[in-house]
């Protein structure tokens, strides 16, 4: 790869111009001005203080935003910064209702930014499509089910696609991956296939589960942490408080990751008063690599022989010999396949020196128990799997794995993303058991399997979907190849969007099309007069019962598990074992139909429902049970050393990773302040290093455009980018998702799992 100007890459804890942050760390004062800014923007403020100061307490709202874990022993105030965000932007009360709909046609909000779409406040009424004019008309629920009803029992069940985003409550999600399964299909994509299914589908076959290993407790115990491509600061910001706390006892953290994330750098907790006024951070990663994007694989593949050559040094001292001939397989494939990968490769690949990953591998070796932590830097590669496999490798020869203080940790996304495949939302069989189906309903479940978001979107493409239910979520902005994939949407015959805001989805309507505005987490929710709680589970597989308590928006909207219920009600044929009604009118008799389902995981499940720091569900990898094909946990053997599907390295091009900024939640944009990376009020820009810059003979400002350089017949273009200096490795351009999602081909994804290959898209870049 020859590049005539590399800089000499750096341990990059050192503060470098490119990288334009103002001079807080991570929380502080900045973080509390992000806080109070929201608070000025949607209305419902003092709801919002009650709200949030039950946030995430037993007894109180599980927050919507992402899936970290909620302790035991809860802080005053157990929320950040984004998570005030995502609860301040539910209590909005603006409400998007049919005046709105009838002031807006669908051609006039298509102009809007997903920012303004929504702001426009909560949905409080249902409504229908009217091609006519163009506009979303009200509509009564009666009549929107019985349609809806009509509508799916017009076509063959595989024809229609349930889509959850990783956010209704396992009530919900159990009774909407039901229903699919009675109507006789299990077309269940997910939020997950476009983000952790490179985990699920990968730990599940290496080390015999979907989900990591790790509780909360481990960190208490851990002398290192290696992270891989997570971004704590903006996406799990509680987290930032257990590094803080692991650092201050000596804790050792490295972080691989080509941006320097200043959640990871340094971070000043903004619940310390001392710490606040003082204002001196605590310094989180020891050694910060900016590693190339997607070059993981070959940073493992060089720790990995560090760790040998340590071994052939104090023979018996460094491998856990035992660990791996009684609990593994393909240690010795794996080993050569690794002793073979020359170091110019690793450095190539990586962008690191040999230097440097011996200095990581140093900190490694001192540790007698290490974690590793990872997020969408590894899951969104065409070799994601291997990422994961070599991360596994690493921690697995020191017997880093099912024990205390060590194993492997994904962070999850949305606040119940895993639950939700827990409780059966997934296109496979083994998501839910069939026995029980036949058992408590008397349903014969398909035994096909169904389609995941990459699939669905191929048979919308092809003609195969004629209906998409979406259980939250914004699959349209989300996903890769949008304009292609907007274009086909209103092919479908029915689409029905189950919301709390107007996203760019609802403006993409089938022939026949629904808006169901449903309750929000913080709402309260009455059946029969009682108030009800939900479910969700963590990235611990914790599970906690979450109970709302806003006044809702409007007495108008339905629940979650309501809307779920009488859809399939209207849809199914007769049957009464399915006993929808109960089961609205009281959320702990689905509680008994999921531990029925699932005994070993929710036992005894409404008696727990708001244990302090939830319950625990396990996870057999954590007691050194493989529950793979072969009973033993597997070595992968490296056959690349680059998590690239397609290399960018011909002269104008580059390597695209997509970024979420700490002011937006996926497609939800709060704002335009990028503040964690001092970038502020524009998100159509492109991060390129100056080097790079200059290589390319373009300059600080100027607007280009991106074409995707993946050769497959389709052309795709995003055009009117400035270009912004930064501090990225070389051959890496970085921009907003979901903004560069044109760029990203539907085919372009992660081999086992389809999860598109966000992180590491080759594009060309034309001035
Ligand atoms: N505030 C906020 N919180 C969120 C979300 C949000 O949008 N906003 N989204 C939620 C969801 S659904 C999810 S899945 C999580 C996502 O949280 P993360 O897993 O943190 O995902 P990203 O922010 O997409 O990317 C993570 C990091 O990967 C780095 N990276 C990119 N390519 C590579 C690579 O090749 N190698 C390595 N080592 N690093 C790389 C990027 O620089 C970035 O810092 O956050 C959740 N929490
Ligand atoms: N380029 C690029 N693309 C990506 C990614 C990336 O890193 N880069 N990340 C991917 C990842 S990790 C993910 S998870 C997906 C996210 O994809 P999705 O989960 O589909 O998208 P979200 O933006 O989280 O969905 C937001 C919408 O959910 C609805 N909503 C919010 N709260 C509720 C609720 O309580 N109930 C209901 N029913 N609806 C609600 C609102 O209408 C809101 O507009 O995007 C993926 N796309
Ligand atoms: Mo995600």
């Amino acid at each position: 790869m020859a590049r005539t100007d590399e800089p000499t890459p750096h341990s990059a804890t050192e503060q470098d111009p490119d990288t334009p942050f103002e001079h807080h760390a991570s929380g502080g004062w900045g973080s509390l001005r992000g806080v109070a800014r929201i608070f000025g923007e949607v209305k419902g403020g003092s709801v919002a203080a009650k709200v949030l100061a039950r946030l995430n307490k037993p007894g109180g709202v599980m927050c919507s935003s992402c899936a970290w874990a909620k302790p035991a022993h809860p802080a005053a105030f157990e929320f950040c910064e984004n998570g005030a965000k995502a609860t301040l932007w539910e209590l909005d009360e603006n409400h998007a209702d049919a005046a709105f709909f009838d002031q807006h046609s669908l051609a006039e909000l298509k102009e809007w930014s997903d920012h303004e779409l929504g702001k426009a406040g909560r949905l409080t009424e249902p409504l229908r499509y009217d091609a006519a004019s163009d506009r979303y008309l009200p509509v009564d629920w009666d009549t929107a089910f019985a349609e809806i009803g009509r509508e799916l029992r017009g076509i063959e069940p595989k024809q229609a696609v349930f889509y959850a985003s990783g956010h209704a409550g396992l009530e919900a999600s159990y009774l909407y991956a039901l229903f699919a399964r009675a109507m006789g299909h299990q077309n269940l994509p997910q939020s997950s296939n476009m983000c952790h299914e490179t985990t699920s589908v990968n730990l599940k076959s290496f080390i015999g589960t979907p989900v990591g290993t790790c509780t909360l407790e481990d960190f208490d115990h851990c002398d290192t942490i290696f992270f891989f491509g997570q971004n704590t600061g903006s996406n799990s910001p509680r987290f930032l408080h257990v590094l803080k706390a692991a650092v201050e006892r000596g804790c050792r953290i490295v972080t691989f990751n080509p941006v320097r994330e200043r959640g990871l750098l340094e971070f000043v907790d903004p619940q310390n008063i001392a710490q606040m006024t003082i204002g001196r951070p605590t310094q989180i990663s020891e050694k910060y690599y900016q590693v190339r994007p997607g070059g993981d694989i070959a940073v493992l593949a060089g720790l990995m022989k560090c760790v040998l050559a340590a071994e052939e040094a104090a023979p018996g001292k460094v491998i856990d010999h035992e660990f791996i001939a009684q609990h593994t397989e393909g240690y010795e494939a794996t080993i050569a396949a690794v002793k073979a990968a020359s170091w110019a490769e690793i450095e190539t690949h990586s962008g690191l020196t040999h230097a440097m990953i011996e200095e990581a591998a140093d900190i490694y070796l001192s540790a007698k128990n290490a974690i590793g932590i990872y997020g969408m830097g590894l899951t969104q590669h065409v070799n994601g799997w291997l990422n994961l496999g070599m991360f596994c490798n690493l921690l697995m020869m020191r017997g880093n794995m099912g024990r205390l203080g060590a194993g492997i940790s994904p962070v999850r996304g949305h606040s119940n993303v895993q639950g939700q495949r827990t409780v059966g939302v997934g296109e496979k069989s083994a998501h839910m058991p069939a026995d029980k189906l036949r058992n408590l309903f008397g349903i014969d479940p398909p035994t096909e399997e169904g389609m995941n978001a990459v699939h669905a979107c191929e048979g919308i493409l092809d003609g195969r979907v004629k209906a998409m239910i979406s259980l939250g979520g914004n699959l349209v902005r989300a996903l890769p190849d949008r304009e292609r994939m907007e274009a086909a949407w209103p092919s479908m015959r029915l689409t029905v969007h189950i919301a709390t805001k107007p996203n760019r989805s609802l403006l993409c309507p089938g022939e026949v099309s629904y808006i169901l505005p449903c309750l929000g987490r913080t709402d309260i929710d009455l059946q029969n007069g009682q108030r009800q709680a939900v479910s969700i589970e963590d990235t611990f597989s914790h599970i906690y019962g979450s109970i709302g308590s806003a006044e809702p928006p409007a007495d108008t909207l339905l629940s979650e598990v309501a809307i779920v219920a009488r859809m399939a009600k209207a849809t199914l044929s007769e049957n009464p074992r399915l006993r929808w009604d109960d089961w609205i009118a009281n959320y702990d008799q689905v509680r008994d139909l999921i531990e029925a389902t699932f005994p070993k995981d929710f036992a005894d499940f409404n008696a727990r429902l708001t244990l302090p720091g939830g319950f625990y569900r396990g996870n057999p990898a954590r007691d050194r049970v493989w529950e793979t094909d072969s009973g033993k946990a597997q070595f992968i053997e490296p056959t690349t050393l680059s998590a690239l599907g397609q290399q960018a390295d011909q002269a104008g091009q580059m390597t695209l990773i997509t970024l979420r900024s700490n002011d937006q939640f996926n497609t939800t944009i709060y704002g335009y302040s990028d503040r964690l990376r001092g970038l502020e009020g524009d998100r159509n820009i492109v991060l390129i290093n100056r080097g790079e810059i200059d290589r390319l003979g373009l300059r600080e400002g100027q607007k280009i455009t991106l074409r995707c350089a993946v050769d497959d017949g389709q052309e795709r273009r995003v055009s009117g980018l400035t270009v912004t200096p930064y501090d990225l490795p070389p051959g890496a351009i970085a921009g907003y998702y979901p903004e560069l999602n044109p760029l990203v081909p539907l085919s372009y994804h992660e081999k086992n799992s389809q999860t598109p290959a966000y992180k590491g898209t080759p594009v060309e870049v034309i001035a």
